[in-house]
């Protein structure tokens, strides 16, 4: 398979059981081992992972035996040759965060949060990674009196600075989202992201990371959230996938709801050699009515959707572009890329 030079990831959570807020789960949990010979097969290169997708239970596990499993979960990775691209702290299950990880109002919730995920850098280094993403799932308010935002904003400020300081070579990407689990979340947008990334006590070991979706859910375009992250080489990571308007966080294969919107991603990370920065991630679901045996074919599409835009990106006319931007006719630029975007191979 032509990659172009990209590598590609996807997390184990990508292979799901179909359970949504209305029912129960559709398809039988799939072994992670299976997982991942199915990432193998069909051709991306590392396992994106939450703490507990490497260790599980690990709130109840010594330093040593966290380190025994992690290192266990590294020898896997290793005998396929495979790697993994980061490690995210799952805050948002515990009893002890409902209202809030590093912004609940308690102070024995904020210092678990904490505890935690040093923790989960812990785990990215033995697994070989620098990089943690940061999903600041219930960082946010379902009532606005509930916390006070300005406060919340230097407590998510502090636990950055702190984890920079736990581990001197980690490199932390925010992942920003404007909704879902709670009502409003802190940081919302890639300017929310990087404005508190600037603030920390080293800058240059913050960046983010643009899903899709979560752009499109605050009413942006996911391809200038990710021109604004790019334009101050702050794009690491992307979870690419799509989104049918305003409504819960779908995880819809990349592409398949709007592939011009897919199409403009695409274009902006190949002009800005985004390859050589950070690696393709996908965050997609199957659709709830997908069979079992049938439901990795939205990692599938995602990827062939994904080379093949880059196929239509690297066809364009650059020279024709400029003139047309130049002649101020919007309407052929408009032509050529649909033109591009309908060609049959
Ligand atoms: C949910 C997020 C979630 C994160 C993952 C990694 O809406 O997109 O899937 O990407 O937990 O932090
Ligand atoms: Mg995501």
């Amino acid at each position: 398979m032509e990659k172009y030079g990209y590598k590609f990831s996807f997390g184990p959570w990508n292979i799901h059981e179909g359970a949504d807020p209305f029912g129960p789960p559709v398809r039988p949990t799939v072994a992670f081992g299976d997982k991942l010979a199915t990432l193998k097969e069909l051709g991306f290169d590392a396992m994106q992972f939450h703490d507990d997708d490497a260790v599980p239970d690990l709130d109840n596990l010594s330093a040593a035996e966290i380190k025994r499993q992690a290192e266990a979960m590294k020898r896997m990775l290793d005998d396929l040759g495979l790697v993994a691209e980061f490690v995210a702290p799952r805050l948002w299950e515990h009893p002890m965060t409902i209202d809030g990880a590093f912004t609940a109002n308690d102070p024995a919730v904020r210092a678990y949060a904490l505890e935690r995920t040093k923790k989960t850098a812990d785990i990215a280094r033995y697994l070989g990674t620098d990089l943690m993403v940061l999903w600041l799932a219930r960082e946010g308010t379902y009532l606005r009196e509930a916390k006070d935002a300005v406060r919340a904003t230097h407590q998510l400020l502090e636990a950055i600075d702190a984890l920079l300081e736990y581990d001197p070579a980690l490199r932390i990407i925010i992942e920003p989202k404007p909704n879902e689990p709670m009502d409003l979340a802190y940081i919302p947008t890639m300017g929310h992201a990087l404005a508190l990334g600037m603030q920390s006590r080293d800058p240059s070991r913050v960046g983010a990371l643009v899903e899709s979706a979560h752009a499109v859910l605050a009413g942006l375009d996911p391809a200038d959230e990710m021109s604004f992250a790019l334009a101050f080489g702050k794009l690491w990571s992307v979870h690419l996938n799509d989104q049918n308007g305003l409504k819960f966080d779908q995880d819809r294969s990349f592409g398949s709801v709007d592939l011009r919107r897919a199409f403009n991603q695409v274009r902006v990370l190949e002009e800005n050699n985004f390859r050589e920065v950070g690696m393709v991630g996908l965050d997609v679901k199957a659709l709830r009515t997908q069979p079992a045996e049938l439901a990795t074919k939205h990692l599938r599409n995602s990827l062939r959707v994904f080379l093949r835009l880059v196929a239509v990106v690297r066809s364009l006319d650059k020279t024709r572009i400029d003139e047309l931007r130049q002649a101020r006719d919007y309407e052929e630029l408009d032509w050529l890329v649909l033109d591009a975007l309908m060609k049959n191979e």
